[in-house]
């Protein structure tokens, strides 16, 4: 089995916008100035260096944007759409200008063919249906991964019904040897009443993806309400996998869930970090838990979000997942992705395959070290140092954006179904 991993690329529009529910990142950063260029390049950074570790690293683009179908659904259809949202509903502007899509582990849900009853890849694109900037990606979502993933070895389904809201992987861990029926944890919001943040994962959701993609080992498992209130608006925020590793902060799971998890994978190494060690806020801060882990050759490596080194607890942490297992720690810039909420492993959608579903996957998706060339060109030469609120209503910046989508379309040699423009 070999994994493969597709970043979100980040799109020429990155900007704070403020909108992430239960995402103290993203409220922090909202309206201050970001930098679209930045954020590109560091995110293929990130990916060049997987890639070189020998780990198949592809992408998926980010959508055409503004997204005038949004703005015309909510009546802003005259001659200065952009203008009069941001008047009246600044919140609707920008969605339809928004690039979560940049965090894959929420692009889709994936079961490897050893883990499905009928030996098939299934992949499920989350409908993201807990916010309405991110519940407009499911179907651009739905169309590149069909476009990926053509041929019989996958099965893509359509996103869940919005009333199961579904965030995709971010919510999901196999945990097992490569190779062998691995035990999938689908973990979901809690049954009690939010105190703070509603979860943005149903139960109905996880179990109906479980169902469909015929899962043979699936665990459900109730995230912490406690973890939610303070600001794990996904799982991956607060526990991250690898194969036979889990590392988790004490409080990711209710109580009892964890010893759940345990029993059903007894040769799993759990590098539980107590909240004396490392206390919650810390760790969502620091998005400790939110380094992407994988496991070459039998050996681990964690990247790593560099300002975690700025917190010694979540260095302790990174110190206890060291001795138990081995692992190889390198440090990586994301800081323009951290601001919004999204760490390393919320950049990345992990595709376990064999050598032959890898083969069998649409080659423009997959990249080498040329295709990284050619991304970093497209970035210097289309994306914008700075970006503001106060841009998204700039029609001229429309067009600009305009140019660098369909330059995208070019490089990769991609032609999907493009939005219609208020003029078509
Ligand atoms: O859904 N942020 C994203 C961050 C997603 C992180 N993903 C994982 N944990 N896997 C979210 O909250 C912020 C957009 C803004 O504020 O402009 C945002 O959508």
């Amino acid at each position: 089995m070999t994994e493969l991993h597709l970043d979100g690329l980040v799109g020429p529009t990155h900007f704070y916008g403020g909108l992430g529910y239960g995402n103290l990142a993203s409220a922090r950063s909202a309206d201050s100035v970001s930098s679209p260029k930045r954020a590109a390049l560091q995110g293929l950074a990130k990916m060049r260096a997987v890639h070189a570790h020998g780990v198949p690293q592809g992408i998926l683009p980010p959508r055409p944007r503004p997204d005038w179908p949004l703005l015309s659904a909510c009546g802003f259809d005259g001659d200065t759409p952009l203008a009069s949202a941001r008047e009246d509903a600044p919140t609707i502007l920008k969605a339809a200008w928004s690039t979560s899509s940049m965090w894959t582990a929420n692009a889709a849900t994936v079961t490897a063919s050893t883990d499905a009853n009928d030996g098939r890849v299934h992949l499920t694109p989350a409908n993201l249906s807990s916010t309405l900037h991110r519940s407009t990606e499911a179907e651009h979502t739905t169309q590149m991964l069909k476009l990926a993933f053509a041929s019989d070895e996958f099965v893509v389904h359509e996103p869940l019904p919005a009333a199961l809201p579904d965030e995709g992987a971010a919510n999901h861990m196999q945990l097992g040897a490569p190779g062998e029926t691995a035990t999938t944890v689908f973990v979901h919001g809690p049954a009690v009443t939010a105190t703070r943040f509603r979860s943005r994962q149903s139960a109905d959701a996880s179990q109906a993806v479980a169902r469909r993609h015929t899962d043979r080992n699936a665990l459900f498992v109730a995230q912490s309400q406690r973890a939610i209130d303070g600001g794990a608006f996904h799982n991956d925020v607060v526990a991250v996998s690898s194969e036979r590793v889990l590392f988790c902060h004490q409080f990711a799971f209710e109580q009892g869930e964890l010893d759940r998890i345990r029993a059903a994978q007894p040769d799993l190494v759990v590098v539980e970090i107590s909240d004396d060690t490392l206390s919650l806020d810390d760790a969502v801060s620091s998005y400790v838990f939110n380094s992407e882990l994988v496991t070459v050759d039998g050996t681990l490596l964690a990247i790593v979000e560099a300002r975690v080194a700025e917190s010694k607890g979540s260095m302790e942490a990174l110190d206890q997942l060291v001795a138990a297992t081995g692992a190889t720690v390198e440090m990586f810039d994301l800081g323009q992705s951290m601001a919004n909420g999204g760490g390393p492993a919320c950049l990345r959608l992990r595709v376990p395959l064999t050598d032959e579903e890898l083969a069998a996957v649409d080659s423009r998706f997959i990249l080498d070290e040329a295709g990284f060339d050619q991304l970093e060109r497209w970035v210097n030469e289309h994306f914008r140092d700075e970006l503001s609120a106060d841009d998204l209503a700039d029609p001229a910046f429309a067009e600009e954006v305009a140019a660098a989508d369909a330059a995208l379309l070019r490089t990769l040699n991609l032609s999907y179904r493009s939005r219609a423009t208020p003029s078509s």
